[in-house]
């Protein structure tokens, strides 16, 4: 690969660059360019470039014009939105709209935006009004999988915040649907598919009495649970089939992060969980706040679900509807082998499984060390039955006998992820540093002299990482060479822009022996939890979208699109179409005119085919905005209300006459009254 240059082609441009050993601070501190900027040894002295800083820039500059070998796709957090980075560059390439309304890509203010984001409201019910919700916490972006490896096509979100999640389309990068959990109001370990695809496991977070009613603190116990719902992912579609989705009940702890399995174990779910206390308050009473009576217990549970023997029980109808929603319950759970947990240690965060499936990977914040689970030995477990049982009659295997190893890597370890080489990277949010330690058999084998379950190296970071990505490094066959560590503080690393500080994305080289910090990328948008990295052809999206009068929506082309030559505006009583399309410089037609109080569809088509001619729609007032990229169709609906003239124009620079891309929406008042104002 042409990025993917060897550590001693690097030393051979550091000599070429004349840098040597001779780099002394004094000779650097007087250098100025004198316009030699061509000569890399000016540039490195004037620069007070040391040596290695030189190696990481090499290994991650792109030159202008080329492209980034990989796309990171990142969680943008707060914002709600996907970013999308190029690796090794750290250039942020796109974001995506997904919860949030984004002007750039004119993202809900009418059109299909809104569309999308009013299918993730709650709707009314007899518990209150419908609430409209226009943000999101969108911590876990995943990529659609086939035999467990990305294939480039899907993508799912969550939102922490308001128990939702997201299907984006990597045709056109743009949100296609979300979905609002009917039973639940947060949710944290979401959005993770199976291998296939099959399924998407968005798991609640703070446990409340299913489908939202209220219960009374007090019955805690007895009436707030967790759950898991399992979504049916339809590729024909390219939708969630609620219809085919269902969840299953789970005692109220506060069920965390929840993964598939692969492989071997594919057809398991593992879930932590933590406040299996139960601990429900009250400070202001004079009991112990959550992070202390959540907290104490010494272990919390690692939940195991066998998927096909709930989607076994959900196809037999052996459910009850919360909100008509399918929910088995956790006495069908118990009795069907459903659910089983063994015990972890407390407050744990991550959960992943390793490439061939073997191995489940448990970080307790408060334990220095890893806990790795074994599949088999769990099946024995399991089969063995020696189990005691929680207070809901849940099965709980003895850790002991679940248990492969426990590595020590560190103070407050979280996620991790695998490389193709036999090792684990483990982020540790308290050290402020990442954990390389080896895997059982692969390390062993591949690498003499190397021990299983060993610590290989801490490497520092700056600060406090939370996830970290590897490339492929959640699938079957993860690729390694980059890491992505993404740190919740940044403290000094960046120039002072006032309290709000940005994140710090780090990347970090794996390709060696030893992990070496490449580069710091704030991020001042958001808070990046969660990213994956996949190489960048293996993602194929439109130039531009393939055919005029494109419903992004649909995906195919609209029969009611405004199409060429049909441009119009047409009457009925007070129902007003207006067809309209749009090519360099200008709206057809430009003068929309209309009553006060008149209903307008406004269809309108960008009939371009050359990429990258996207053309706006911003009608003055009435908080429309879209954008409309080559070929697309959008359709915007609004009871013209306010009497007067409007402008609307094209918000994309598109050409020299960009500025004439204008035209008047004119709304005649209803009274002579009103027109004085
Ligand atoms: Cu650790 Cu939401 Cu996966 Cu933040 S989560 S880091
Ligand atoms: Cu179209 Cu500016």
């Amino acid at each position: 690969m042409k990025h993917a240059l060897k550590t001693g082609a690097l030393l051979g441009l550091i000599a070429v660059a004349g840098l040597g050993t001779g780099c002394s601070k004094q000779s650097a501190k007087q250098a100025t360019f004198h316009g030699e900027t061509t000569k890399a040894s000016v540039v490195i002295a004037a620069r007070h470039l040391k040596p290695d800083d030189v190696i990481r820039a090499l290994q991650t500059f792109v030159p202008p014009g080329e492209h980034d070998p990989y796309l990171m796709f990142a969680s943008g957090g707060q914002n709600g939105q996907v970013l999308v980075y190029g690796i090794p560059s750290m250039r942020l390439l796109d974001e995506i709209p997904v919860f949030t309304p984004d002007s750039m890509a004119g993202w809900g203010f009418g059109g299909s935006g809104n569309e999308v984001l009013r299918g993730g409201d709650i709707p009314a019910s007899k518990l209150g009004p419908a609430k409209e919700l226009n943000w999101g916490d969108l911590h876990h972006c995943n990529l659609s999988e086939s035999n467990g490896v990305y294939d480039g096509q899907w993508l799912f979100a969550n939102d922490k915040a308001n128990g939702r999640i997201a299907v984006v389309d990597l045709r056109d990068f743009a949100t296609k649907q979300i979905v609002k959990n009917p039973i639940f109001y947060n949710d944290h370990g979401a959005v993770f598919v199976t291998p296939n695809t099959t399924w998407l496991i968005e798991a609640s977070q703070y446990s409340a009495p299913l489908g939202g009613a209220y219960q009374d603190i007090t019955n805690y116990e007895a009436t707030y649970r967790g759950e898991i719902t399992f979504w049916r992912f339809d590729r024909q579609t390219g939708r969630i089939d609620t219809n085919q989705s269902f969840a299953i009940e789970l005692p109220p702890y506060w069920q965390d992060l929840a993964i598939s399995g692969k492989l071997v174990s594919h057809d398991w779910i593992f879930c932590n969980s933590f406040n299996v206390a139960r601990y429900h308050g009250d400070d202001l009473d004079g009991q112990p706040s959550f992070e202390a009576g959540a907290t104490s217990r010494d272990t919390d549970y690692l939940h195991i679900i066998h998927l096909s023997q709930a989607v076994k029980d959900f196809q037999a109808g052996k459910f009850e509807r919360v909100n008509g929603f399918p929910v088995i319950p956790l006495k069908t759970e118990i009795a069907d082998h459903i659910l089983y947990f063994t015990p972890e240690t407390k407050s744990p965060h991550g959960v992943d499984v390793s490439p061939d499936g073997h191995y489940i990977v448990v970080s307790g914040k408060l334990d220095p060390h890893v806990t790795v689970y074994n599949f088999d030995k769990i099946q024995k477990a399991i089969a063995a039955g020696k189990f005691e049982h929680d207070p809901y009659g849940v099965p709980v295997m003895p850790m002991e006998d679940t248990v492969e190893a426990r590595v020590e890597v560190g103070l407050g370890p979280l996620h991790t992820q695998f490389d193709n080489k036999g090792f684990a990277y483990t982020t540790l949010f308290l050290d402020s540093a990442i954990a390389k330690w080896s895997l059982g058999g692969s390390a062993e084998t591949l690498h003499p002299g190397v021990k299983s379950w060993t610590l290989i190296q801490k490497l520092p970071v700056q600060y406090n990482p939370g996830h970290l990505a590897v490339i492929g490094g959640d699938t079957t066959h993860p690729t390694g060479q980059y890491l992505l560590s993404l740190n919740k503080w940044s403290i000094d690393r960046f120039d002072n822009v006032g309290p709000l500080y940005p994140e710090n994305l780090q990347l970090v080289d794996i390709s060696g022996k030893e992990m070496r910090l490449l580069s710091d990328t704030p991020l001042g948008m958001g808070e990046t939890h969660y990213a994956q990295i996949i190489a960048a052809d293996k993602v194929h999206p439109w130039q531009a979208y393939p055919e005029v009068g494109w419903n992004p929506l649909t995906q195919s082309v609209d029969t009611n699109a405004a199409m060429p030559g049909q441009e119009g505006i047409i009457r009925n009583a007070n129902h007003v179409t207006v067809n309209m399309t749009i090519v360099r410089s200008h709206y057809t037609p430009e003068l929309v005119q209309v009553n006060q109080g008149d209903d307008v569809t406004w269809h309108i088509t960008n009939i371009e085919r050359t990429p990258n001619a996207t053309h706006g729609l911003a009608i003055s007032a009435y908080n429309i905005n879209l954008t409309i990229n080559p070929g697309q169709a959008e359709t915007v609906h609004f009871v013209a209300d306010r009497a007067g003239v409007f402008s609307f124009y094209c918000t994309k620079f598109c050409s020299a006459l960009h500025l004439e891309m204008a035209g008047y929406l004119i709304v005649k008042p209803a009274t002579t009254q009103t027109a004085q104002r």
